[in-house]
């Protein structure tokens, strides 16, 4: 069944123009972009997204990294969507990332590592909203 998830392109990649490497990843393995929009996102906004992350010691490095230059969002549908992205992502530390997944290839460090994708189907829905509204998205 088709499953939709949210996948940030973060400013990292988009520096080392990988944009059209990642997006080339998504496609290829099934997860097709139905919303995508290049951004900088405020300090505010950032802080809204990772809210969760308030409490941790990385929150603020976090918030300023996000917010440091523009980024892609993008809504991702395919079969088995969030776990699939979160598979080709690999783990949250570029180094202990398995080889071949966006982070291994892609990420500068821990902080910052190239992709967001969304942890499960629940988030994934609230996520989604939170940078695409209803009318924008088939
Ligand atoms: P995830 O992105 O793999 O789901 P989370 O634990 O949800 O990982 O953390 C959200 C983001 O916060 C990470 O992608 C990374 O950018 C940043 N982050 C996580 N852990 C650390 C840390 O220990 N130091 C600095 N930044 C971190
Ligand atoms: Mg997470």
């Amino acid at each position: 069944m088709a499953e939709r998830t949210l996948a940030i392109i973060k400013p990292d990649a988009v520096a080392k123009h990988a944009i059209g490497d990642i997006t080339r990843r998504y496609e290829a393995a099934g997860l097709y972009p139905v919303g995508m929009r290049m951004m900088q996102l405020s300090k505010a906004c950032a802080e809204g997204f990772y809210a969760v992350h308030r409490e941790r010691p990385f929150f603020n490095d976090l918030t300023t990294y996000m917010s440091s230059g523009p980024v892609v969002v993008l809504t991702l549908e395919g079969s088995d969507a969030v776990k699939k992205n979160r598979d080709l992502m690999g783990a949250t530390d570029p180094k202990k990332a398995d080889a071949g997944t966006i982070r291994a290839d892609h990420g500068a460090s821990i902080e910052a590592n190239a992709v967001h994708g969304s942890d499960s189907v629940e988030n994934a829905q609230i996520e989604i909203r939170y940078f695409f509204a209803e009318s924008e998205l088939p």
